[in-house]
């Protein structure tokens, strides 16, 4: 390998000259562009205890009226990149969401998707082009870019939820922004896209010969997901993922553009070791606990705990209990990385 030429190297004189015509040599920066056979990684592996969110998106909702937020979140911001950054990875926004009784976050739509998962609470929904969608724990809800949305809660006590969004993506594309809109009015379909799409294999007939909906499937209930991990672990070896993705049930693809959603289930006492990707991820404890090791780091999980993961890491996640199984929400870029044609699997 032959050493480049550094920019000290050059003539004072020639790199202000280029720099007054806006000019920049490649060769002192390519390695930092093009780093040698792994890229440079600012993303630390990071936790976040929702036992030191909670209280704080509490607190939140007490000093800071829905009015005056619009969402009222707390951003779970890497600190590798910058926490004014608002990425949990370089593609992934992540929020804790706090909605209180009788609260409304208003109707709006943007230019970034996004999706939820149901942390806490009940009679929490989201209202995604008219149609109502409850929102149980561990339900995932699908706002997919340029779709109305706005969220409302007739129960008792907080709702919290996860925000996933590929703001990061959009806003450094310069392509994110947000339209408000009148509050919307409910079609007198609730929930109709779950009723229509409830079992895997089986699609409306008249669905063949219309055109194919964008985002067929809007809500992903977690009571159905659990079902089909406990079937699925019956017949994947010890030590191999059981993971189930969240797909379009029309087209068999990812739900979403950009970032991908999966479900996996550890068994107890099991340890997992996922194969090496190129894709950065982040990982939500749905119930359980555990340790993960994200390239030597050690962080020890609990149940509702976030925990981030960049690019290219060594993962390796284990169930700490010998009598519960574990479950994990998982958020990545691989959709986005296979579209682009540079998604690998180092196996
Ligand atoms: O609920 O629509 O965390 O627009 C960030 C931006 C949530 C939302 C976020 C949003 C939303």
């Amino acid at each position: 390998m032959s050493e480049l030429g550094r920019l000290e190297d050059l003539p004072l004189e020639y790199r202000q000259d280029l720099t007054a015509n806006n000019l920049v040599a490649l060769w002192p920066n390519l390695r930092a562009a093009l780093p040698y056979a792994i890229p440079t990684r600012k993303t630390k592996p990071t936790l976040w205890r929702y036992a030191d969110v909670r209280p704080r998106l509490l607190r939140a909702g007490e000093l800071t009226p829905i009015e005056k937020a619009e969402r009222r979140v707390l951003v779970l911001a890497n600190p590798g990149l910058g926490l004014d950054n608002m990425q949990a990875t370089p593609s992934i926004y992540l929020g804790l969401q706090l909605i209180l009784p009788r609260e409304t976050a208003p109707n709006h739509r943007h230019s970034p998707s996004a999706v939820r998962f149901v942390v806490e609470g009940e009679g929490g929904f989201t209202m995604v082009e008219g149609e109502r969608l409850p929102m149980e724990p561990g339900d995932l809800i699908l706002t997919p870019a340029g779709l109305w949305h706005e969220h409302g809660h007739t129960g008792a006590g907080p709702v919290i939820w996860l925000d996933a969004l590929d703001l990061p993506m959009v806003y450094g594309l310069e392509a994110s922004y947000c339209t408000e809109g009148a509050p919307q009015v409910q079609r007198n379909q609730p929930d109709g896209s779950q009723t229509r799409y409830r079992r895997a294999g089986l699609v409306p007939y008249r669905s063949l010969s219309t055109p194919r909906e964008k985002y067929p499937l809007l809500r992903f209930p977690w009571r159905e997901v659990r079902a089909a991990l406990g079937d699925l672990a019956q017949v994947v070896n010890i030590g191999d993922l059981v993971q189930l993705a969240y797909v379009n049930p029309q087209t068999g693809e990812e739900c979403m553009p950009i970032l991908g959603f999966s479900a996996i289930m550890l068994r107890p006492g099991e340890t997992v070791a996922p194969v090496k990707r190129s894709a950065s991820c982040v990982f939500h404890v749905i119930e359980g606990e555990g340790d993960v090791e994200i390239d030597g780091t050690s962080l020890r999980f609990a149940q509702n705990d976030t925990i981030a993961a960049p690019t290219h890491a060594k993962i390796r996640i284990a169930n700490s209990s010998s009598k519960s199984p574990a479950y994990l929400f998982q958020i990545d870029d691989a959709p986005m990385q296979r579209k682009l044609g540079f998604y690998e699997e180092f196996g």
